[in-house]
Order: structure tokens, then sequence, then C-alpha cells
């Protein structure tokens, strides 16, 4: 099939390609070489989003993991999770204000970053992302209210030569596109990846058969997952892994795809083992990542 000019290739992404492209744990290894990531998020009414998918993150075999986020939600990322370093920031509004300490990013190297779980829309936040799409020179990845601002950043996208990940759900996707989510659902394949080769960036919307599109317009379907994923939390444990195995992966493509087939099967292991998907959580499929990663390898 041939759309704009571009021969269009897709591929059913199954656990035999997860099996194949997860990347080896080695005996010599040290965290650093499993990488080193920063994962900015939460806010005063958010603190749980950003811990979500911190803990997801260091579920996932990253090396180390720095927690960026306001200094009165610091405290319960911590109670929950001593193993994240954290970054507290000055706040404003309950949300972090904007100038993330000073930080220099070409001197505090992160193989990958990720922005967005529980951040909220304060107007601080804009120049937080514009910031990071600017100077992060490793794969970015934005999600949830990351993407708020987006339309507003479309220069900045599109200069940007590191990988840019985002991962919106339906509804966002019709906010980054202004088309109706309707017409999202209903032409899922071609509308991500017009704006995967527009803007060069790696989309995952997310849904039933989540579809990975790369800035060439190549196109990757999931086949693991189910409706139990059909709850608030679930999209901010996406994050964290997706960042947790770009930290240790070399091709992004495959380190995005092996991190939504991961999260969509802790789902069908939550639902094989208990045999209904009413009562359970988004922690519930970050406690089950053992065992998924355990059927892979
Ligand atoms: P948000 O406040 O943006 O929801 P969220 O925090 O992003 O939730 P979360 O991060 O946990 O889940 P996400 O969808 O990212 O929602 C605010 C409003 O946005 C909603 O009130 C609604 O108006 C609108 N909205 C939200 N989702 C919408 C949608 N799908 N269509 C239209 N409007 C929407 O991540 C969920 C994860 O679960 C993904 O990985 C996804 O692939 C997976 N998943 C969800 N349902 C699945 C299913 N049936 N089968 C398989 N996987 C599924
Ligand atoms: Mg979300």
């Amino acid at each position: 099939v041939i759309e704009n000019n571009v021969p269009i290739r897709r591929k059913v992404w199954t656990k035999n390609d997860v099996c194949h492209s997860l990347p080896h744990r080695i005996p010599n290894a040290h965290k650093g070489t499993h990488g080193k990531g920063l994962l900015i998020g939460g806010s005063k009414s958010m603190p749980g989003a950003v811990t979500l998918a911190a803990s997801a993150c260091l579920n996932s075999g990253a090396g180390l993991l720095t927690t960026a986020a306001p200094s009165s939600v610091m405290p319960v990322v911590h109670s929950q999770l001593p193993e994240t370093m954290g970054m507290p920031l000055p706040e404003q509004g309950g949300a972090i204000a904007g100038d993330l300490m000073g930080m220099d990013f070409n001197t505090n190297p992160y193989q990958a970053v990720a922005a967005g779980p529980g951040l909220g829309r304060e107007k601080t936040i804009k120049p937080l992302v514009r910031r990071l799409l600017t100077e992060v020179n490793a794969p970015l990845l934005l999600d949830a209210d990351a993407l708020y601002f987006l339309p507003e950043l479309e220069q900045e996208v599109k200069a940007r030569n590191a990988p840019l990940i985002i991962t919106p759900h339906p509804g966002e996707m019709s906010r980054l596109t202004g088309e109706k989510t309707e017409k999202i659902n209903n032409q899922r394949f071609t509308l991500s990846r017009e704006f995967a080769m527009e803007k060069g960036c790696y989309l995952v919307l997310k849904g039933p058969h989540t579809i990975v599109t790369t800035p060439d317009g190549d196109q990757f379907i999931n086949t693991s997952g189910n409706e139990a994923l059909a709850r608030g939390g679930t999209g901010d444990v996406l994050t964290g892994l997706i960042l947790g195995l770009l930290l240790q992966g070399k091709e992004t493509s495959a380190s995005v795809m092996n991190a939504v087939y991961l999260h969509g099967l802790t789902a069908d292991i939550a639902v094989k083992k208990s045999r209904q998907t009413y009562a359970m959580t988004a922690s519930d499929f970050i406690h089950l990542l053992p065992l998924a990663f355990r059927s892979i390898i």
C-alpha cells in the first residue's frame, strides 16, 4: 500500500519479537549499564501518578532513576519508593514552578527523560516542556499533562534532533490534532501516521491494540492487553515502563513496543489469575511485571 508517496510498513508485534529484542542482562553489569533516567511529574493534587510511573520504571530493570517533583510531593514518592533518587523542585500553585533548579542537561547526562504524569496544567508547565524539548539531547517521552501545551510548541517539536516519544490516549490525540475523538478512533492508523511523520516523533496511540508509529511512518501493532487496563493510573504505569526500557535498549521503536507489550501482558496475566476484571488497580499491574518478564525470557 502507498500513502503520502511512502510505502506503508505495518507489523504486528508479538511475544516472539519481544523475546528477540529485549536487551540481555549481563553478569558483570553495574547500575550504570542499565541506564540513568529522569522522570518529571507530580503536583499537589496528583502525587500518585508520578509515583506509579516511578514504580513501573524501577521494576523494569532500569539502573538508576531520579524523580523530579514539587517539593511537597517528594515525601509521598519517597514513602512509597525509597529506591528512587529525589529532586525536589520549587512549586507554584502546587505544580513545578518551571525552572528545574537551573539544571544543565549537558552536565547531567540522562540516557532518557520522561515527563507528564500528574504534572498539572499550571502555566509554569509550558516553559518546562519547552526546555525539555530544546535541551534534552536523549530520548524524551512526553505523556499526559506534558502533552497539553504541545500544540503551542510546534517549532520546538520539529527542531528536535534526539527522539521524541508521545503517548496520547484518543482523547489527548484529539486535542493534539484538533480532530474529533470519533474520527481518531475510526482512522487510527492514518491519523497517527500523518502526525508522527509530520512532527518527526514516535507516536504511541493508546487503546485496545495500541499502535506505535515511527517518524518514518512504520507502524507496530500491539497484541497484548485487555479492558482490565481501562482504569485510572495504567497510562502512568506505561510511561514508567517505556522510560525504563528506553534506558536499557538501543533501538527506540523496539524499546517502546516492548514496554507496550509487557504492559498489556501484565493485564493478561491479571485476568488469567483472577478470572475477573473488576477488582484490580494500576499498582497490581506493576506487581505482575516479574511474571510478565519471566514469561518472555
Ligand atoms: P485523563 O485524566 O487524561 O486520563 P489519564 O489520567 O490519562 O488516565 P491514565 O493515564 O491512567 O490512562 P491512559 O488513558 O493514559 O482522562 C481525562 C479525560 O480524557 C477523560 O475523562 C475522558 O474525557 C478523556 N479520555 C480518556 N481516555 C479517553 C479515550 N480513550 N477516548 C476518549 N476520551 C478519553 O492509559 C490507559 C492505558 O490502558 C493505555 O495503555 C491503554 O492502551 C490501555 N487500555 C485502556 N483501555 C483498554 C482496553 N479496552 N483494552 C486494552 N488496553 C486498554
Ligand atoms: Mg494518561
